[in-house]
């Protein structure tokens, strides 16, 4: 089992003034910084990631949302990190999230639920690479 994961902070969170109150529930959860950026995604680039979601129906919004504005981008460590950060961010839909999750105190919908957090340790590789590169991992 890996110990790492990777996170967004999404453009409805950046744009509503969360990004700091996000990262420090993070960090008080236990979670290290292995690496992280600011950054903005082009439609290309957005699409390519969320590229598992093509044929499903919200797939159009999906893009142009997360290509909407500048995100956060990082890889977090900590035993578990998957699975503990997944917990920690709540369910996808903010209104059937848990109370005190980051989802449910900062998201504004399903389709723009304020972070993102990998669903698998092969999914947080794969992510983690599509943003930063060896050398900028520590
Ligand atoms: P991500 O962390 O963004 O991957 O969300 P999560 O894994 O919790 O949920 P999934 B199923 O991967 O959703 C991907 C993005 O698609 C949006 N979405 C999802 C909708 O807009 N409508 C839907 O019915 C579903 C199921 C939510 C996620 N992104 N955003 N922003
Ligand atoms: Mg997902």
């Amino acid at each position: 089992m890996s110990n790492r994961t990777f996170t967004m902070i999404k453009p409805d969170a950046m744009r509503n003034g969360h990004a700091g109150a996000i990262l420090d529930k993070i960090i008080k959860a236990g979670f290290r910084v292995v690496a992280l950026k600011q950054t903005k995604l082009s439609e290309e680039k957005a699409g390519a990631f969320y590229e598992v979601h093509k044929e499903r129906p919200f797939y159009g919004e999906l893009v142009s949302f997360m290509s909407s504005g500048v995100i956060i981008a990082a890889i977090l460590e900590k035993e578990n990190a998957v699975a503990d950060f997944r917990t920690l961010i709540g369910a996808t839909n903010p209104a059937q999230a848990e109370e005190g999750t980051i989802r449910k105190m900062f998201a504004t919908s399903v389709g723009e639920n304020a972070v993102h957090g990998s669903d698998s340790d092969e999914n947080a590789q794969i992510e983690g690479s599509f943003f930063f590169s060896g050398l900028e991992q520590f």
